[in-house]
């Protein structure tokens, strides 16, 4: 949470997502796609005092996509498209002409839509806040606009402000509540990126136009009708001109001065970074950040996505986007008829119960000392307290917490009606605690460790530790890389499902990937490695202690971990073990991670 620096400095975070990216699905470029979304920026100054505080503290949010592709479902004349459902007019999917999509709103008619059980459904959930889609990249406004008739009051049956009903829901419930508007992209407004590019009559739109006529005036209406509002969320700014960012943003100022704006709004003009769709990052970030994520592979309903996270992987990735400094803000889509598909619900209820219980754990907290996750779990922190949250609870009786100088006064499992305090040593500056064979508590069960200092000040080893009890994946964000290339890539897996990771290629005879980690006991481990190719490949793992371990496998063109032998820790402690490829093309040989496992 708060870096000690961060009142003293303005951070400027560049993310650069032009480089590299190729789509899967076809071996297509995506570079108008990045630009699209352009490379984001965000300056963090005393924010988090400011009007940045209840998003800080909140840690946990409540996204909504809904529309009038809501109303088709990922469906258009009988043929389902797969992928992200609010694209499905996109010409890269379904390619619905503006025209007829636009018709699509004559038999749009929600009526099961209920802003407070909504409400009550995200602070159930323990969500704080509600963000919700008044305008996508489709161009439907889905409140009382004056500005444009294509809004869900004027050209739907339904004839309701279904926002003016779910702003007031969040009010009387203490939720806070904002506003997503697609700000640049515009589908059907002449003008708008990627709409029309003439009118009606033939002659030519400007984006001048759109940006006066559509969006200013719009995004006017959403801060000025709903009272005060925490959230005004932009998207995609692609390329659209800074003169009009800059307006913009400075009418969201004066309208709405205690409105946080994400990054997404586009030159380094927002209060806070948004990272990447559906990631948690791998390392901890210290600026103020959002992950935002959803509940299935869609941000809006599709008829057939019914691939919804279980509670536990909620937790998990809120947890952890806590634990890397984060807020995590998750989407739901709303149905054709308003409703929230049952078994997203049900699983946010349960998810929301256990944090009911283990409030300390989310709200309020701060991120782990390590800087990243442990292979059990995650550790979140409050004053003088840590919550070692933990997912993958040990079968023998032992807990480790690696390389801590600090001193520990004492630690408790949190959440059961046993109060003892849990046993523990120290073991060459781990920590091992006694915990119970029997799990705790489910999906998730919490040790809170109470510190001498505070959890803020720690000294921690923070090179990943390899246990004598758990698996550890040593992922390449954390090797140092010479004469290779680490890079960050990313693709669709189905259609807007993007999946990521990083990874080191260009592999020449001098190029290592080297990792440090710390070895609580020697012994033999095995050695797996996470990798892409073609053929078959050979690498070779050197520790230095000597040790060599040279294999050769096969390789697909998907990340696949394959077994590579024996690793020996002659002593414990810090060790290096760096990785280079023997035999295999270098260009298309890309590791993604070492996996190091004991034996037992
Ligand atoms: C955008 C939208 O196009 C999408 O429909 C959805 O609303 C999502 C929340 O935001 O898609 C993006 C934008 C940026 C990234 C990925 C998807 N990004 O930077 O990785």
């Amino acid at each position: 949470m708060l870096n000690k620096n961060h009142h003293l400095h303005f951070l400027f975070i560049f993310l650069f997502f032009t480089q590299s990216v190729f789509l899967q699905d076809g071996k297509e470029k995506q570079e108008s796609m990045d630009k699209m979304w352009g490379e984001t920026s965000v300056v963090d100054g005393n924010i988090r005092e400011g009007r940045g505080k209840f998003f800080d503290e909140s840690n946990f949010g409540m996204f909504i996509h809904w529309g009038l592709f809501s109303n088709l479902g990922g469906k258009w004349k009988g043929k389902t498209y797969y992928g992200i459902g609010e694209w499905l007019m996109n010409p890269r999917v379904a390619n619905i002409p503006p025209k007829e999509y636009m018709e699509v709103a004559k038999d749009f008619n929600p009526t099961n839509f209920d802003a407070k059980a909504i409400a009550q459904l995200a602070k159930d959930a323990g969500m704080k806040y509600i963000i919700i889609t008044s305008k996508h990249h489709e161009g439907f406004a889905m409140f009382d606009s004056k500005v444009s008739d294509f809004n869900i009051v004027d050209a739907t049956p339904f004839a309701r402000d279904p926002m003016k009903e779910l702003s007031k829901a969040c009010h009387d419930l203490g939720l806070g509540f904002g506003f997503y508007y697609s700000h640049n992209q515009d589908w059907t407004a002449p003008g708008g990126t990627n709409g029309p590019q003439t009118y009606d009559d033939g002659s030519e739109a400007s984006f001048k136009e759109y940006f006066y006529k559509k969006c200013k005036p719009q995004v006017k209406e959403i801060c000025t009708n709903y009272g005060e509002i925490d959230f005004v969320w932009f998207d995609t700014p692609g390329g659209m001109k800074k003169e009009y960012v800059v307006e913009l943003a400075e009418m969201v100022r004066e309208l709405q001065p205690n409105a946080m704006m994400s990054s997404r709004v586009g030159y380094g003009l927002g209060d806070y970074l948004t990272h990447g769709d559906m990631e948690v990052p791998a390392k901890n970030l210290d600026v103020l950040w959002e992950s935002c994520d959803t509940n299935n592979d869609s941000w809006s309903y599709a008829w057939y996505d019914n691939n919804f996270k279980s509670p536990r992987e909620i937790l998990h990735r809120l947890i952890s986007t806590v634990g890397r400094g984060g807020t995590y803000l998750f989407n739901i889509g709303p149905n054709a008829s308003g409703a929230v598909p049952k078994i997203g619900v049900q699983f946010l209820e349960e998810a929301g119960k256990w944090i009911k219980k283990y409030p300390q754990v989310v709200y309020g907290a701060g991120s782990s000392p390590w800087g990243h996750a442990f292979p059990w779990g995650d550790v979140t922190t409050r004053d003088k307290s840590m919550f070692l949250s933990v997912f993958n609870w040990p079968q023998d009786g032992k807990l480790y917490l690696p390389g801590l100088e600090n001193e520990i006064i004492s630690a408790k499992i949190l959440g059961t009606d046993k109060t003892e305090n849990l046993k523990f040593t120290k073991k060459k500056g781990w920590f091992v605690f006694d915990v119970p064979y029997k799990i705790p508590d489910n999906p998730v069960s919490v040790i809170e460790v109470v510190l001498k200092d505070n959890a803020k000040d720690l000294k921690v080893e923070k090179a990943l530790g390899i246990y004598p009890n758990i698996e550890t994946e040593c992922l390449v964000e954390f090797a140092e890389v010479n004469n290779a290339t680490k890079k960050h890539i990313r693709w669709m897996e189905k259609f807007g499902e993007w999946k990521k990771v990083n990874q080191v290629s260009n592999w020449g005879k001098s190029s290592t990937a080297s990792f440090t980690v710390n070895v609580l006991e020697s012994g033999y481990y095995y050695l797996d490695l996470n990798y892409k190719g073609e053929g078959r490949l050979v690498w070779k793992t050197t520790t230095d202690e000597g040790v060599v371990v040279q294999n050769q496998q096969a390789a697909t063109e998907k990340y696949n971990a394959y077994s590579m032998g024996i690793l020996e820790f002659k002593t414990t402690g810090k060790h290096t073990v760096s990785v280079s490829l023997v035999e295999g093309d270098p260009d298309t040989s890309s590791l993604k991670s070492i996996i190091i496992k004991p034996i037992n």
